[in-house]
């Protein structure tokens, strides 16, 4: 697994374009946006009533949607209900999303759009907050997976990110300390024998620990203004933390006509 880190927004581009030619397989990128941006996010974030527990049983709070063990139409349906309050988190104020699209126009010459389904729309974003874990007991906020099960699926039918060869996992810590809620990848792919006899096509999500004892890996430790950039077919989890984590994320593909796609 290839490991790169970076400083400054103007890096997002070389590390996409490196990911999608394989050439990495994570990048990590400091220092995306300044601070008082980072807090004006938060605080629009926290001061959305429309802000609500996850429902997939992971402990925390979003805002916008996600396509996780979602049929399409119901995700579009979704995406356009929250589509005013996920713009909302970046009223005056940068959008870190928007910053990516902008990386990947200038760096790469190829373009960005949100994937469709009919006339409807992904959304660009989609903001969680994970709440601190005060058990201790639990290795992990977030138990292992990887995003590729997600939409390698026949449920997918239909939805053009079912035919995408790849997915790269786009995170913006908008807060986050260095010494929990890490993000954990490990140099592992599970091939499609090995997603059918644990049944997680589909979803990808959470891989047996016994599968994961021997194999190396890598720990983000993410601060606040970071951005992550993973090959998101290779399994990752976020360890458990203790202190407030706000995450801004999206997936994107390329797609065979070269362009970009993203959505949640
Ligand atoms: O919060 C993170 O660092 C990564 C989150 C993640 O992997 C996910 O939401 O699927």
């Amino acid at each position: 697994m290839k490991y790169r880190k970076f400083v400054g927004a103007e890096c997002i581009g070389d590390a996409i374009s490196m990911i999608s030619s394989d050439e990495l397989d994570v990048a990590l990128v400091k220092n995306v946006v300044p601070p008082a941006d980072c807090i004006a996010i938060q605080k629009n974030f926290f001061g959305s009533e429309h802000r609500r527990r996850r429902p997939d049983n992971v402990p925390g709070y979003i805002l916008g949607a996600t396509h996780y063990s979602k049929t399409p139409a119901e995700y579009f349906m979704q995406c356009s209900e929250a589509r005013a309050s996920v713009s909302s988190i970046f009223e005056n104020t940068v959008d870190p999303m928007r910053l990516v699209h902008r990386a990947i126009n200038e760096k790469t010459r190829r373009s960005i759009r949100p994937s469709r389904l009919g006339d409807r729309e992904a959304l660009h974003a989609r903001a969680v907050e994970w709440l601190p874990d005060l058990s201790v007991t639990s290795e992990f906020l977030l138990r292992p997976h990887e995003d590729f099960s997600q939409i390698d699926c026949s449920r997918n039918e239909g939805w053009e990110v079912r035919d995408a060869k790849n997915v790269m996992a786009i995170n913006f810590y908008a807060s986050a300390d260095a010494v929990s809620g890490r993000l954990r990848i490990y140099d592992y792919i599970p091939d499609t024998s090995t997603r059918d006899r644990l049944e997680l096509q589909g979803n990808g999500y959470p891989y047996p620990l016994d599968l994961l004892e021997n194999k190396t890996y890598i720990e983000l430790a993410v601060e606040t203004s970071d951005m992550a950039i993973i090959n998101g077919k290779y399994i990752h989890a976020v360890t458990s933390t203790r202190s407030k984590r706000v995450v801004i994320n999206c997936f994107v593909a390329q797609m065979s006509s070269s362009e970009y796609v993203y959505w949640t």
